[in-house]
């Protein structure tokens, strides 16, 4: 039900509860319709809370009976929880409970898929399941029984006791209750060991549902290499005698990191060469090693409130994504963070939805699970460490550790670490977490060549926002390095640190005028605008010995080339597709950079320059643009395109390694290229001789765009009938691939197919997810895909809110295109906040949006 006036919650009225948890017994007899949990808990008052109010949460539940010290009280129940008068020394309180898994389609609190009992409690699920204060930071320690008629019946920490339809399970680390965790079911468990720095065995099992016992190899060495290279290199080691993996079908995110007990979206766990591509096995590892991190990064030190939701997930996803340059290669995975940072945190700062890392209000916290936490966040730690230094941000590190296991912590305490350690005052530094929006940087370069030296001037400015109206100048760590006229580096990276609004640096005793290399490896999430000349981008793009920095030259020139494609209808740019030939050609980089180097921006990316520059982009004139400079690049290259192709075909048994995949990659988009101008053949035969899902589905993209998919199409459909996660990719790539005009039609015509179960968050995003992602088919003139969305909006969100919710940022840059594509959206987006009863997860999001 909506709420008649949705409440906003702020970080200025926090207040601890008024009481302390120490311990928690509970008791669940599963029944599908009919769970009962019974709850034993003990509270006793918190010296440092004033307030002694006995409030629990409680939604959705229907009370038995409740007791204090064992007799029987009466609560004043709410739509929210429960108050009750309780005595002022310490007590138990015991309460029993009913709930509806199998009725519960929002995926929050326990729940059923397919036949298996799981849980959700991240951020505010746990009061779905009992009556408890479902805030972080109550900690406690608890023990969990189960009954139920299931072989597997899993809950955190150690198990305790194992009998016929019966567990118990006792976790010693004392825990917010969003950590919790319980699976039941049929499962079968690939299982194997890990011993720790200290020599301690851990039992490690991944659960999964009959029939996908094949595709947990990948994930077992995912986690044990996470696990090693925690320790290695933040020295943190695992603290229970078992680790446990359980991938459910029917789930809102990626996965949860819940004590001893992760949960899987079975997309995020389950890998095997046929039915996975290269992607999926490196997004794979990154989220096994992601969960796993959170066990200190989360879990050991968790989270004061949620306002405090970075100070896990920045640091974490910070932590995956050096777990991830180590395991692979760090220029291709920095700037594959960079095109994702760009595309969804860009977007974000820049429109309705724009936020603070750490934001200061809220009405639903599920809604804040958003790229400027998580990326942006993480995008803030490595600036941190690039300006206090490697060594520094390890001693910053082992003192967190150190001083705040088993605390809920705060951003305040985690910049006091550093702030101790290194001497540095962070006041300033503080406001990449106070303050929405994306800086703009303009570099300016003066150069006296009398004197040998070459000034930049810098000048930040952050558009203001909703959340921001005044943003005042931030610390900037700007690492530049100078690319002389021969192509030799004559200085080495330096890191400026712009504190002003305008400031400038020297770098002297040069001979000639280099061609500065600005940002060098992204060392700051901001919009940079440097002047360069197109000649002098061509010799970054020849010659920078920064790997990120060199790509960037390229895609700037690609950018620059699309725009005056999209404005003036002007051909490729031929110096550009020159120099982008020589780097194609270049045997000594790694072909996944290569691979990076033939992609483009994407739509919105451009859509997004326009916006800035003044223009009111077309998604029709982007589409072409981009169609066109394809056809040019294909043309032009085809001869490198056809030697690369043959050259870095991988003949080897299919591994899923940085190498190999980096070589699909090149091929691939060699292959992708080559079915403009060279029909569809090559694409065809790959299709028919593929022996794993990179090639498989790579191909069926090229001839689906081509045109000529009809029959891979229904092959491949009779082939993976029965598997859920590839007939995903059927969907998804249908969509995905359509012309602009017939995405909307497709996507509804793949509303009606038989498999098309919309209550499968994964199987809804397939479609949906990839509607929004069409920018020219979802931006369509004629407002079918914003119709076609907002029907499906409607009719998903009383069965699945956050899932609806999380899908409205589709429209969240609708006020950079015109006002006939305003008008129409502005009519679905009313639409959709007309329904009766909506969500207040989807009514924020809209109100939001709209304002
Ligand atoms: N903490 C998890 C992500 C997560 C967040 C919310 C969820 O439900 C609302 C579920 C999972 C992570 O960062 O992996
Ligand atoms: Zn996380």
């Amino acid at each position: 039900m909506r709420d008649a006036t949705p409440q906003t919650i702020y970080l200025s009225d926090y207040q601890p509860f008024g009481y302390l948890v120490d311990e928690v017994a509970l008791t669940f007899d599963l029944d599908p319709h009919k769970t009962r949990v019974k709850s034993r808990i003990s509270f006793r008052r918190n010296p440092e809370a004033e307030d002694g109010e006995f409030f629990l949460h409680g939604e959705g539940l229907k009370l038995i009976s409740a007791q204090i010290d064992g007799k029987p009280v009466t609560p004043k129940v709410t739509a929210s929880g429960l108050t009750c008068d309780v005595p002022d020394t310490p007590f138990f309180w015991e309460a029993e409970v009913e709930i509806d898994p199998k009725g519960n389609t929002a995926l929050e609190g326990l729940y059923m898929s397919n036949g298996m009992y799981c849980t959700q409690c991240e951020a505010e699920g746990f009061r779905k399941i009992t009556y408890y204060p479902d805030r972080p930071d109550v900690m406690s320690v608890f023990t969990v029984t189960i009954n139920g008629p299931h072989p597997v019946l899993l809950s955190n920490g150690n198990p305790v006791a194992q009998g016929q339809n019966h567990a118990e399970w006792h976790d010693p680390w004392p825990k917010p209750a969003y950590l919790f965790a319980l699976v039941a079911g049929d499962l079968i468990a690939h299982s194997d060991r890990f011993t720790t720095m200290s020599g301690r065995e851990v039992d490690l099992n991944l659960y999964v549902r009959p029939g996908d016992e094949g595709k947990c190899a990948f994930g077992m060495e995912a986690l044990k290499a996470s696990m090693k290279w925690d320790e290695d290199v933040y020295g943190r080691e695992y603290d229970l005698d078992l680790f446990n993996i359980v991938a459910v079908d029917d789930f809102n995110m990626g996965a949860m990191e819940n004590k001893g007990l992760n949960i899987f979206n079975s997309a995020a766990v389950l890998a095997s060469p046929e039915t996975s591509t290269d992607d999926n096995f490196e997004r794979i590892e990154a989220i096994i090693a992601h969960e796993y991190f959170h066990n200190w990064t989360g879990n050991r030190i968790t989270c004061r409130d949620w306002f405090q939701l970075c100070l896990k997930e920045g640091l974490t996803v910070y932590r995956d994504s050096q777990f991830t340059s180590d395991m692979r290669s760090a220029p291709v995975k920095r700037i594959g963070d960079v095109i994702d940072l760009r595309s969804r945190q860009f977007a974000e700062d820049q429109g309705p939805l724009a936020h603070p890392v750490r934001p200061e209000s809220f009405q639903e916290i599920n809604n804040f699970y958003t790229a400027t936490v998580y990326e942006k966040g993480a995008e803030v730690i490595g600036m941190l460490k690039t300006l206090v230094g490697d060594e520094a941000y390890s001693k910053a590190l082992d003192l967190y550790f150190e001083r705040h296991d088993g605390d809920a912590a705060t951003i305040e305490d985690w910049l006091k670490v550093f702030e101790e350690t290194t001497g540095r005052d962070l006041t300033q530094f503080k406001r990449w977490y106070s303050q929405a929006g994306t800086p703009r940087v303009d570099v300016t370069e003066a150069w006296d060549a009398g004197k040998g030296m070459l000034t930049l001037t810098f000048a930040q400015h952050t558009p203001p926002s909703t959340a921001t109206p005044k943003p005042a100048p931030q610390v900037l760590p700007i690492a530049v390095g100078l690319i002389g006229p021969d192509g030799s580096e004559v200085a080495p990276t330096r890191v400026l640190e712009v504190t002003e609004a305008e400031q400038s640096f020297t770098f002297d005793g040069l001979d000639e005028r280099p061609v500065a290399s600005v940002l060098r490896g992204f060392s700051a999430p901001v919009v940079l605008k440097h002047d360069l000349s197109k000649d002098e981008r061509l010799h970054l793009l020849a010659h920078d010995s920064d790997a990120f920095n060199r790509w960037e030259a390229g895609r700037t020139l690609a950018r620059q080339s699309l725009l005056s494609t999209i404005l003036h209808g002007s051909a490729p740019d031929a110096d550009w597709l020159d120099a982008l030939q020589v780097v194609l050609s270049d045997e000594t980089l790694e072909p996944a950079y290569r691979a990076l180097m033939l992609g483009l921006p994407g739509h919105a990316d451009l859509a997004s320059t326009l916006h800035d520059t003044g223009e009111t982009p077309d998604p029709a004139a982007i589409h072409r643009a981009v169609e066109s400079t394809r056809d040019a690049m294909a043309a032009r290259f085809a001869e490198v395109l056809g030697d690369l192709y043959t050259r870095h075909t991988v003949d080897a048994p299919y591994r899923p390694d940085a190498e190999q995949s980096g070589k699909r990659a090149l091929t691939n988009a060699a292959m992708s290229l080559l079915t403009r101008v060279q029909g569809a053949d090559r694409a065809q035969a790959q299709f028919d001789g593929a022996d794993n899902m990179t090639q498989q589905l790579s191909a069926l993209a090229a001839l689906v765009r081509s045109g000529q998919g009809d029959k891979a199409l229904a092959d491949f459909e009779a082939q993976w009938r029965n598997d859920r996660l590839v007939m995903d990719k059927w969907f998804g790539l249908q969509v995905s691939q359509a012309k602009p005009d017939e995405a909307a039609a497709v996507a509804q015509r793949l509303t009606e197919h038989a498999d098309f179960n919309w209550k499968n968050p994964n199987r809804f995003r397939a479609v949906f997810g990839s509607l929004a992602m069409h920018h020219a088919g979802f931006h369509h003139e004629s407002g079918k895909g914003y119709k076609l969305l907002a029907d499906w909006l409607i009719k998903l969100d009383p069965v699945n809110p956050q899932t609806t919710a999380r899908l409205c940022s589709a429209f969240q840059t609708w006020r950079r295109y015109d006002v006939d594509r305003q008008k129409k959206i502005e009519v679905e987006l009313d639409r959709i906040l007309a329904t009766p009863g909506l969500s207040r997860d989807t009514t924020e999001m809209l109100s939001r949006i709209r304002e």
